[in-house]
């Protein structure tokens, strides 16, 4: 089977220091919580930073230092966030492409986000695909529900996104798409053919969706943005959920994707 990427969503943008004292903030944190990753067998670091108050920010400088302190530490490829938080303008949540990360998430829709909307119309979709083709990143697709996987095929179509299409699922968000297997096989089966597919499951979701991606042939991604707890009531580090994904693999017998067999995977080797 093909070899297995993993994903680590150390940051995001919902959880705070006192939700659990393992999430990275500083530049310096994020770059620790990189390397530490990376060596347990992720391959992409999806990140989102903050201010010097621990708030969700999209400042084009502070993602210049974490992206600085992943490099310092690892060959880990950097996948920026264009989501930010719920409530932040276009303007804002485009900063961090300036920078010509390898990668940046695009969601290709609005969804309910828990008690907010995350809004993404079909103007800001074409201005964030334009964005990501001036500066050579590549787009990983982020799909809430189902029917934004047609919005990015129609981006395709329109030419805005060009090369090896990339598409990460992320099931369970209230407001978007359940996480069961059959959401997973129905989404899947609607990708185009060399289409490649992580799954990311949120919650108590994280794990049951991990090992479906393994046995599915698809990617992993887990991490903190997305679930805090190792199991019920102990909470985990970025690197201990990275650790479970890579034994479950292995015992299924699926290798793991080293950072550069990611970017040959994904074709970002040009
Ligand atoms: N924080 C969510 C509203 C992304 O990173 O692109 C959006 C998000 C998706 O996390
Ligand atoms: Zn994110």
């Amino acid at each position: 089977m093909n070899k297995l990427m993993i994903t680590v969503a150390l940051v995001g943008a919902e959880l705070k220091k006192e939700d659990t004292p393992y999430l990275p903030v500083t530049p310096e944190e994020i770059g620790e919580a990189a390397a530490e990753a990376c060596e347990a067998g992720a391959s992409i670091a999806h990140i989102h930073v903050r201010d010097q108050n621990g708030h969700p920010s999209q400042d084009r400088e502070l993602y210049r230092q974490a992206i600085h302190e992943i490099r310092k530490r690892c060959n880990i490829i950097v996948q920026v966030s264009t989501g930010g938080a719920v409530g932040m303008t276009a303007g804002e949540r485009l900063q961090p492409l300036s920078l010509k990360p390898e990668m940046a998430t695009l969601t290709t829709g609005t969804v309910n986000f828990g008690s907010g909307v995350f809004m993404n119309s079909p103007e800001i979709i074409v201005t964030f695909a334009q964005e990501m083709q001036k500066y050579g990143v590549r787009p990983e697709f982020e799909i809430f529900d189902v029917g934004m996987i047609a919005n990015a095929l129609h981006l395709v179509k329109k030419g805005y996104v060009t090369g090896h299409l990339h598409f990460d699922f992320v099931m369970g968000v209230p407001g978007g798409i359940p996480a069961t297997a059959e959401n997973l096989l129905h989404m899947v089966n609607q990708l185009p053919k060399g289409a490649t597919w992580t799954v990311a499951g949120i919650g108590r979701h994280q794990l049951p969706m991990a090992a479906l991606g393994v046995v599915l042939g698809g990617h992993v991604r887990v991490g903190l943005e997305d679930n805090i707890y190792y199991r019920k009531g102990e909470l985990a580090t970025n690197a201990q959920l990275v650790e479970r994904v890579v034994r479950i693999a292995r015992e299924m017998d699926r290798e793991i994707a080293t950072p550069d067999e990611a970017r040959q995977i994904l074709d970002l080797c040009r």
